[in-house]
């Protein structure tokens, strides 16, 4: 798994470009995403560089990998929608349809989000 160093989180990651920042510590950033889904849809990103979940758990630290987790919490508190409920997706790959290669968790909320999936038409 090879991290391309050009993608567009490394590059907000190195002030290359602006985001709406709402969270920031050691190892974790936030931002709104620039096409929200939600009323509130922020992406919580590592500072290292992670290509997504599957390589992020294999080589982060612990410090890292604590870190990150409990931005994504901070996050949702900061944001104040503990209380009404979120979502975290991380999409992670070519059937999840991962746009950006930089690892990356959406936190969705502001509304009723619906049932997690669709079915499969044939189930
Ligand atoms: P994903 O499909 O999980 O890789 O989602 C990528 C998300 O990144 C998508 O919701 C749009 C968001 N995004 C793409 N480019 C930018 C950008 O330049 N700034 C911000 N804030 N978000 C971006």
């Amino acid at each position: 798994m090879t991290y391309d160093n050009e993608n567009i989180f490394a590059k907000i990651l190195r002030g290359e470009i602006p985001c709406d920042k709402v969270y920031e510590s050691d190892h974790a950033l936030a931002f709104r995403d620039i096409q929200p889904l939600t009323p509130v849809h922020v992406l919580v990103i590592p500072k290292g560089a992670y290509v997504n979940m599957d390589d992020f758990s294999q080589k982060a630290s612990e410090e890292e990998l604590a870190d990150f987790v409990r931005a994504v919490g901070q996050v949702a508190r900061d944001l104040g929608v503990v209380e009404a409920g979120y979502r975290t997706i991380a999409n992670n790959g070519a059937d999840a349809h991962q746009e950006v290669q930089h690892l990356h968790v959406h936190i969705l909320a502001g509304r009723d989000l619906g049932g997690m999936i669709q079915r499969f038409k044939d189930q």
